[in-house]
């Protein structure tokens, strides 16, 4: 068979004044482009599981109506996540027009397989390594079934070395490598690989390494982006995945939580070993914010009284770190924009990221809010851009959120506050590094 792997893969904010800001401020814009050059991790991992007796090609779209005329193909296989997952449908749609047998998975069909089966011939909830090569068995003798799940979980050390050969290098500034799926935290709000593994999982460091070496066949000197949601939860896995990425040599990114400031034997190792930044969910300064945003232990809301202190022991490190705040949750009012703002200026993140709280389907929010009567418009999944707010906030209004939003990324972007916030972490590398700063802040 012909199988065309196609990736939805655009960014997307509908609010108008956001867009408007994100042409214009540098900090949107780069890290906008960062991440717009992300391959799907999830299809070329899928094409190591295809057999060779099938043909396999990689398609990335943003914009549906460019893929004109349909590529050839027996099987049209999609991964979307919410916000394009209307886009995803159309396309699926027209493949469908032209004879073409479709499937789609990925996060948001994983929710609502029901509503994608409206669009598609196969559905496949929930992770798809354990799945695949049945649903191509059953294509190719025409016995498919509507939905495949794959209830039994997946074990990472079974993972394939994704096709990374089957990418265009240059098209990317970084490429992914998965280490582990699921979060021991379990956030309200949190839309990403819980929903396919609730429990924590790790992937040897073997296959990690052995991934980074097949990367690097196509991409010589990447800088790999780990695509987890929380990389460092055991912290004697955590030593051996540093020291073997480290013997890889590259450069890297990863996210996890706030628990890394307690270890500096790590920090410190996570840097020599090519470590660049970390991504944090701060989600937000304020107390009475966090309480209850972690459903299980409520563990955010105790580690908001170090935060500052992480912050400046994670860059002494040399590690940049990206402090991500959550607006619009229900714990803070109007007041929370400059809270964020008064945090960033005296602690000085290199990174900020800000976004509106999202009910993406799937999540205890979504199901909350949806009780309560607060989704404005149920179903409008264009609006799960981390940008759009498509809910009643509990201590503000609608427009307060919109506003304050851009509002605050006018302010945390602009060059005066960005270039102010880089000194600040270049001052306190130089506390971790003394006379080596100006190497480290270069490199
Ligand atoms: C890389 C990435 C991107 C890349 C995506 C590249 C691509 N086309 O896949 C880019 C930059 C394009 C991107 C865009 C966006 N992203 Co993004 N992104 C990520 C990131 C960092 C890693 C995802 C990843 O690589 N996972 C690893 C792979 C292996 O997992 P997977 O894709 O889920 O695939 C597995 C299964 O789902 C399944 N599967 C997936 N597809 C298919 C298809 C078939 C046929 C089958 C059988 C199985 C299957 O099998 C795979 C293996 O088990 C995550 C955060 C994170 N740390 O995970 C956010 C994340 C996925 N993104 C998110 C968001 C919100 C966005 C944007 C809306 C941002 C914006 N404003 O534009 C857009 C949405 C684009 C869209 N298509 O809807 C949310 C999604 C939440 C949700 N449920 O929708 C996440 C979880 C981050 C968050 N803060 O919550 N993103």
């Amino acid at each position: 068979m012909r199988i065309a792997l196609i990736a939805m893969s655009g960014v997307r904010a509908h609010n108008p004044e956001l867009t408007a800001l994100g042409l214009s401020l540098p900090g949107f814009v780069e890290r906008g482009k960062t991440i717009a050059s992300l391959p799907s991790l999830g299809l070329l991992t899928l094409a190591a599981l295809t057999d060779d007796r099938h043909d396999v090609d990689y398609y990335e779209v943003d914009d549906i109506e460019e893929m004109d005329p349909l590529p050839e193909c027996d099987l049209a296989a999609f991964s979307t996540y919410t916000a394009q997952a209307k886009e995803c449908y159309a396309l699926s749609d027209r493949f469908r027009s032209a004879g073409i047998t479709t499937v789609i998975g990925g996060l948001h069909v994983t929710t609502m397989p029901d509503e994608a089966l409206e669009h598609c011939d196969i559905v496949v909830v929930g992770e798809g390594e354990p799945v695949w090569r049945k649903v191509i068995a059953d294509v190719e003798s025409g016995v498919a079934a509507e939905i495949y799940r794959s209830d039994t979980q997946f074990d990472l050390a079974d993972a394939p070395i994704p096709r990374y050969d089957l990418l265009e290098p240059d098209r990317y500034n970084r490429l992914t490598v998965q280490t582990q799926r699921g979060c021991p935290w379990r956030c309200e709000f949190c839309a990403s690989s819980i929903l396919l593994s609730p429990r924590y999982k790790t992937k040897p460091v073997n296959r990690v390494s052995a991934e980074i070496e097949a990367m690097k066949k196509v991409w010589p000197d990447p800088f790999v982006e780990l695509s987890d949601d929380n990389s460092f939860v055991n912290k004697h896995h955590a030593r051996d995945l540093v020291a073997a990425i480290g013997a890889q040599d590259v450069k890297w990114f990863t996210e996890t939580d706030i628990s890394i400031a307690d270890d500096p034997g790590l920090l410190a190792m996570m840097s020599d070993a090519g470590c660049r930044e970390i991504l944090v969910g701060f989600e937000s300064p304020n107390p009475a914010a966090l309480d209850g945003i972690e459903t299980k232990k409520n563990w955010k809301l105790h580690q908001v009284d170090r935060y500052r202190e992480a912050v400046s022991t994670i860059q002494e490190h040399g590690i940049a770190l990206n402090t991500c705040f959550v607006l619009g949750l229900d714990g803070d009012g109007p007041e929370v924009f400059d809270s964020v703002a008064r945090f960033v200026d005296e602690t000085n993140p290199f990174d900020v990221q800000i976004t509106v709280l999202t009910p993406f389907p799937g999540t205890p929010l979504y199901a909350r809010l949806l009780r309560e009567g607060r989704i404005i418009n149920p179903g409008a999944w264009e609006l799960c851009t981390l940008f759009d707010v498509n809910y009643r906030p509990a201590n503000m209004s609608v427009r307060q959120l919109e506003t304050g939003l851009v509002e605050l990324g006018r302010y945390i972007y602009s060059k005066e506050t960005t270039d102010r916030r880089r000194a600040g972490f270049k001052e306190q590398i130089a506390v971790g590094f003394g006379h080596d700063f100006d190497r480290r802040a270069a490199s």
